[in-house]
């Protein structure tokens, strides 16, 4: 049984959570000896997408969601818009994946591929019935199907949970994996990396899907944790490249102190370098096709030095972990990047767009919308940094774009020979 430190929300968040408990696990200093693997929501096994829908019911019934959205709203400013972004959402989903486990042991938090679709995302499972529902319905924006049909929420008021999406009946188009692949070759530093996966990948889709999960509160929405998860696989893969960056990190704080490893994390109050590896200690998990950090060795500071000992990794990661460690120069990462050019993707949103506008088979894709400063600015982001990343992601589909064109000619030509 792990022990609880149960903090009085009360003088944090005000009268809503003032009689209940939030729960506040400590992070264990070593893992058990298994493998935690954390998924694709949409392939798991039908027992465990129920297992885990069964779970977060039960949070929600707690009250924890709303203690979730709460905390996330109070220090939203220290925790987006600066370098405690990634490291502290991190050790926010732990939080939150702790608390799943303390109601079943065996759930582990899947994460929302949004990229699957992200040419037409009202087309993805997962923003059906049978996942975690779609749009709110007209008038109210009340989540109406799904694990969260009719759920109500207590903070900041009492509502229903919703969402509406941005063009009403559509979200728009979300970043294509191609495009975010262009920001982990490109980025160098931490705070490059943090700021345009932030500015651009990660907040389309806050956006997109509007109502409460355009908030500072959408923690309130169980989707908020499955699209964050998704981020911080991205983040652990760009991570994977370099050994280093499961070191150090750099930029600045929301108070402009400098963010290094030592930095202490806003509210759990544990150093940022504690949460640098999927699978260190207290931490335990591994994406399942990002390559898991290696152990203990390569921290210096092992005064915890028991990592999750990794057995059983799906079969391309464990491939390419394996070529890399017999001497290759590329890293593991980069043997999977190599091996995935999103054409599995690319073929799925298209067959989706085929089968919703039959007329329009020779249509490009359309790039994401554009962020407009005040919805920026209302979440501490950046507006230049949003420009640039919009000119990116344009430039991306737009060879996207070429590359279908260049098919279909070819295609044509040789039927025509
Ligand atoms: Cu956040």
């Amino acid at each position: 049984m792990l022990k609880y430190i149960c903090i009085l929300f009360a003088a944090i968040v005000g009268e809503v959570m003032a009689k209940s408990m939030f729960p506040m696990p400590r992070l264990p200093n070593s893992c058990p000896q298994e493998t935690f693997v954390r998924r694709d929501v949409v392939s798991l096994p039908p027992e465990d997408l129920q297992r885990f829908i069964r779970v977060v019911r039960e949070m929600h019934r707690r009250g924890w969601m709303d203690g979730f959205g709460s905390m996330h709203d109070h220090i939203s400013h220290q925790i987006h818009g600066n370098e405690q972004f990634f490291a502290w959402h991190r050790r926010f989903l732990r939080h939150f994946e702790m608390l799943m486990q303390e109601i079943d042991p065996g759930v582990m938090l899947p994460y929302w591929n949004w990229g699957t679709y992200w040419q037409s995302p009202m087309a993805d499972p997962v923003l059906t019935g049978a996942y975690f529902g779609g749009n709110g319905r007209p008038g109210d924006n009340c989540v109406m199907e799904g694990a969260q049909a009719r759920w109500g929420r207590n903070y900041p008021t009492r509502n229903c949970l919703t969402r509406r999406f941005r063009y009403g009946a559509s979200t728009g188009a979300f970043w294509p994996m191609r495009a975010v692949r262009d920001v982990m070759n490109s980025a160098v530093t931490h705070a490059q990396f943090r700021s345009r996966i932030e500015n651009g990948a990660h907040g389309i889709v806050h956006l997109g899907l509007g109502g409460d999960f355009e908030t500072m509160y959408a923690p309130v929405d169980v989707l908020f944790f499955m699209h964050h998860a998704m981020i911080d696989k991205i983040w652990a893969e760009w991570q994977s490249r370099d050994p280093l960056r499961y070191r150090n990190v750099d930029g600045y704080d929301s108070a402009r102190a400098p963010v290094t490893s030592s930095s202490l994390m806003p509210f759990y109050s544990e150093e940022v370098g504690t949460a640098l590896a999927t699978n260190g200690p207290g931490y335990c998990y591994v994406y399942d096709d990002v390559p898991a950090a290696p152990t203990a060795a390569m921290f210096k500071s092992s005064r915890r030095a028991a990592f999750v000992v990794l057995k059983a990794m799906v079969n391309s990661t464990a491939a390419a972990t394996a070529a890399a460690g017999e001497g290759g120069s590329g890293t593991a990462a980069d043997a999977i990047a190599a091996a995935d050019e999103d054409t599995e993707n690319e073929a799925l949103a298209e067959f989706r767009r085929v089968k919703h506008s039959a007329n329009s088979t020779m249509a490009d894709f359309l790039p994401p919308s554009p962020m407009t400063p005040e919805w920026l600015k209302g979440r501490h982001m950046d507006v230049a940094e949003a420009a640039r990343m919009q000119a990116l992601v344009n430039k991306v589909v737009a060879q996207i774009n070429s590359e279908r064109r260049q098919k279909r000619a070819a295609a044509a030509a040789a039927k025509a020979a």
